[in-house]
């Protein structure tokens, strides 16, 4: 596989950690590490709203076909038999609530398997800096 080619696979997989560049280097996929990404106003604390748009904004690149659902379409080609193709067929039977074999916007998005509300100990609706180190 090609330099080129791992860039775009990382890229595909994890939209956000490449966009930041924080690439290869960048293992700790954490839900703690995941909040903090999320953390969009950088004040340690994850809202709800800050948690769904960081969602948003990862269903919005990893859907590179763009019609809506986040499924085997989107992984080009000369991927489909790679380990990383794997890890997203297992993302999307682990989040995939309906059985359609593709995720939607709301199944990614919300999916309770991802822990926000696993994490947010005190049920406020936000995961303060405590309950994000308890998650890393
Ligand atoms: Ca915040
Ligand atoms: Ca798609
Ligand atoms: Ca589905």
């Amino acid at each position: 596989m090609t330099l080129r080619n791992i860039k775009i696979l990382f890229s595909l997989l994890f939209p956000l950690a490449a966009a930041s560049g924080a690439v290869l280097a960048q293992s700790d996929d954490s839900p703690g590490a995941r909040f903090a990404t999320a953390d969009a106003n950088r004040d340690g604390s994850t809202t709800r709203a800050e948690w769904e748009s960081y969602r948003m904004s990862q269903f919005d690149r990893v859907d590179r076909n763009r019609d809506g659902f986040i499924s085997a379409a989107d992984v080009p080609r000369f991927l489909q038999n790679s380990d990383r193709a794997q890890k997203l067929q297992d993302t999307i039977r682990h989040l995939d609530q309906n059985g359609d074999a593709k995720l939607s916007r709301a199944e990614f998005t919300n999916a309770p398997a991802l822990g926000f509300e696993k994490y947010d100990l005190n049920k406020n609706g936000v995961i303060d800096p405590l309950e994000r180190e308890a998650a890393r």
